[in-house]
């Protein structure tokens, strides 16, 4: 049975000319649980990387030439790159009608009745965590055995008539982290992945999945379920083993929220400085701005962990924007924030959410203008993206006015807001971002930071910034 994983050719520009495009981590846990389900024959395909083809007829060819039984295809930003997993499945399809097909991610987890209506190309979707669904879809077609027990999947049942669309019960167990771990092994060339930055490579990890918080914008608590976590051991095992083996120096945390635990967190931060003994190893991660004012006095030992640069998913200064959203935060907690991440010297990340609805010339100015006081590290501008699983998603439906999801990025305004065109509003975001970025008492205090590491990371940040602009961009999907 040979298994091929494949990430499609997606890109958009934003944190991606940071942190780079990194290994598929989603797909890379798929095929660890294959391999320990006792298939071996397995390849990764990450076209993000692979980009030498013309057009998907080409990449059809590429894949088919593999001679795979089953494809299981997703893109991180399942979303956005779902046009890109359909075009090459119908490549795929095109060629060779044998090959199964298997989607999973955030997006199909939802979405799977319109994506399975609309295109025969795929096969079978896997709903939520994809390991153990997996596992048991690639036996019982091995096997050719029913598919109606295995939880979690989305099937053509062709007994039917006309077919039939059977959506199978979904499972309430949440996949022990420990047993279940990347196949690193897959990734074939590590040089493909070193960030724009700082040239060191760079991967994603991942200590815990979900989020006990409720945001009324994002889906990721609910994909997840609940907050779980692995061993601190393994983790720190797996970080030594990525440095040691691939010489990866800069990780990238997939977790939304890896502090929730404090007791677990600090006893990982205690892992993470033991294994870095030469201050080599850089960790960037998203965290909530309560867990830094509540780990306030541990915030040295975040730096001797290795711990650089945070991300603070802030959304907005405007405090009756963050009980929109459900941030259970204030503007004066999220300043007192910025002030202790700068006080101890770690690089401070910002997400904007832009483009409410009611949003105008003034909030946004409004919004600029605290962000320049408060000055943050580095600040980026979003567009609020309604994805339709989430609270938020289901009220701004009829503010929608792009109805192509390969621009549901974050990068493209998605809702129109009453009091301003879409061109002011990409404008005015542009600038606003363009201003804070390159305001020149912000770079001299750059130019005077004495930690060579942190100074160039973000002279770097500033030129990867200038390289595509907010919205400014239409990459394209070859390239
Ligand atoms: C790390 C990360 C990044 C990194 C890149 C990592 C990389 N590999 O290149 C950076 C910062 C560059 C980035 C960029 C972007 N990101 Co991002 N990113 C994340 C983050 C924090 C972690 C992703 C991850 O590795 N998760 C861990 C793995 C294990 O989870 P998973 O991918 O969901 O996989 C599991 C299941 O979904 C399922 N599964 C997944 N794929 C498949 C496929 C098959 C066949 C099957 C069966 C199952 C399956 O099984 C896996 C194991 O259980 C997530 C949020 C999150 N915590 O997941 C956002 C997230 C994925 N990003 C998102 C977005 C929008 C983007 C950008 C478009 C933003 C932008 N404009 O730049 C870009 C797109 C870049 C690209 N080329 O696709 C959104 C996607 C939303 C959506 N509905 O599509 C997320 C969910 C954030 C959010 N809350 O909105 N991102
Ligand atoms: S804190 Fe982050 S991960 Fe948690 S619900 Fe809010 S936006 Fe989502």
């Amino acid at each position: 049975m040979k298994i091929l994983l494949v990430n499609p050719n997606f890109h958009s520009g934003g944190p991606e000319n940071i942190v780079g495009t990194l290994p598929p981590l989603g797909l890379l846990y798929i095929g660890g649980a294959l391999m320990k389900g006792g298939y071996k024959d397995i390849e990764l395909i990450d076209l993000c990387k692979e980009e030498d083809f013309s057009d998907d007829n080409e990449i059809g060819n590429y894949i088919v030439n593999k001679k795979p039984d089953i494809i299981f295809i997703g893109g991180m930003a399942s979303t956005a790159s779902l046009p890109r997993s359909i075009a090459i499945s119908n490549a795929v399809k095109e060629l060779n009608n044998e090959i199964k097909i298997v989607l999973g991610g955030t997006h199909p987890t939802y979405m799977y009745n319109n994506i399975l209506k609309e295109n025969s190309c795929i096969d079978f979707i896997i709903r939520g965590e994809g390991e153990i669904p997996s596992i048991e879809l690639v036996n019982a077609y091995d096997n050719q055995l029913d598919m109606e027990s295995i939880k979690n999947i989305v099937w053509r049942d062709k007994s039917y008539e006309n077919e039939k669309i059977r959506v199978n019960e979904v499972s309430d167990q949440i996949v022990n982290l420990n047993e279940y771990l990347p196949a690193w092994d897959l990734i074939n060339n590590w040089e493909n992945y070193r960030a724009p930055t700082n040239n060191e490579i760079t991967t994603t990890i991942q200590f815990s999945r979900g989020c006990n918080h409720r945001c009324n914008f994002c889906g990721q608590w609910m994909f997840w379920k609940k907050w779980h976590c692995r061993s601190t051991e393994s983790i720190a095992d797996e970080i030594k083993y990525l440095n040691k083996e691939h010489g990866v120096t800069f990780f990238f945390w997939a977790d939304e929220n890896p502090a929730q635990d404090q007791k677990k967190w600090i006893e990982l931060l205690n892992s993470l400085k033991s294994i870095n003994v030469n201050n080599e190893i850089h960790h960037m991660l998203n965290t909530r701005v309560n867990h830094i004012l509540r780990d306030e006095k541990h915030l040295n030992l975040y730096k001797e962990a290795g711990i650089f640069a945070i991300d603070l998913g802030m959304e907005s200064p405007l405090q009756q924007r963050l009980d929109y959203f459900n941030k259970k935060t204030t503007i004066e907690l999220n300043k007192l924030t910025l002030d202790l991440l700068k006080k101890h010297d770690i690089i401070s990340i910002v997400q904007v959410l832009a483009g409410l609805p009611d949003e105008t010339c003034e909030t946004l100015q409004e919004t600029g203008n605290i962000f320049n006081e408060w000055n943050p590290d580095l600040m980026h501008f979003y567009f609020t993206t309604p994805f339709l699983w989430t609270e938020f998603g289901q009220q701004m439906k009829k503010y929608i006015v792009e109805s192509d999801i390969s621009k549901w990025d974050y990068r493209n305004p998605i809702l129109k807001p009453h009091a301003m065109s879409l061109e002011e509003l990409h404008k005015i975001c542009r600038w606003l971002k363009l201003a804070f970025n390159f305001n020149p008492k912000k770079i001299a205090s750059i130019i005077q930071i004495n930690d060579d590491y942190r100074r160039m990371f973000l002279i770097n940040c500033l030129i990867q910034s200038l390289k595509y602009r907010t919205g400014d961009l239409e990459i394209s999907k070859y390239k």
